[in-house]
């Protein structure tokens, strides 16, 4: 995927706040720190357009990045961030879910989980939510560049147990750092949203 631009749009809460062109959507839900805004990044090819922040769990919104005038990413807050009150997390709930529910643009959500680790209640719950409402998913385990090659096959095969994944469900292994995994999960996300997997051929002006 050839990027030829990328721009941060909007925090939404309301859906009145979400943007209206109709473009096709793709979520990233991951816990905090998973490395969602790296991940953005790097699809994008920009150092820092989705901020990796230090101050995980902090963002209560909706970001909504749009990638060459065809399709947005939304950056979920990531869950799971121990200092969160118990009204935050149902207000999180909330947005999340009826984001879920109602947004016909929603073509794909990425639930990003770190290779290293089990997924937690949290990743499974929102596993078993995506099944539930029965939209299309596919399962990104980052990090990878942080365990030898070697293992890789033994926490892949982890991941799905914990979280009870179907065969079916589209996996991607990916690093941030090395860039491994990229060109595969543009090709998923071109065909989610149905977008060109090359650029147009663009014939130059005579
Ligand atoms: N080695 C390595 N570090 C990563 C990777 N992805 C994210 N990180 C690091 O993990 C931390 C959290 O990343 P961030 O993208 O902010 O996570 P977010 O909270 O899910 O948005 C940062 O220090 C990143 O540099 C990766 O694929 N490999
Ligand atoms: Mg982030």
């Amino acid at each position: 995927m050839k990027i030829m631009n990328a721009e941060f749009i909007i925090s939404a809460v309301e859906p009145h706040q979400y943007p209206s062109d109709a473009l096709p959507e793709i979520a990233l839900a991951g816990r905090s720190n998973v490395g969602k805004s790296s991940l953005i990044n790097k699809l994008i090819l920009r150092k820092n357009l989705a901020r990796t922040s230090s101050q995980p769990g902090k963002t209560q919104q909706l970001n909504y990045y749009r990638v060459n005038e065809a399709l947005y990413f939304v950056d979920f807050p990531g869950y799971g961030y121990a200092k969160v009150s118990k009204t935050e997390r149902e207000a999180w709930g909330k947005m999340i879910e009826r984001y879920l529910q109602n947004r016909d643009e929603l073509k794909l959500v990425l639930l990003i989980i770190d290779i290293r680790h089990d997924p937690s209640k949290d990743d499974i719950l929102m596993y078993q939510w995506l099944k539930h409402y029965d939209i299309p998913l596919c399962i990104v385990c980052t990090k990878a560049d942080k365990i030898p090659r070697s293992k890789w096959d033994k926490h892949k095969k982890a991941v799905r147990t914990t979280l009870g994944a179907d065969a079916r469900d589209l996996f991607v292994l990916f690093s941030s750092d090395t860039g491994m995994g990229r060109e595969e999960l543009w090709n998923i996300l071109a065909e989610s949203a149905e977008i060109a997997k090359e650029e147009p051929q663009v014939r130059p002006e005579s």
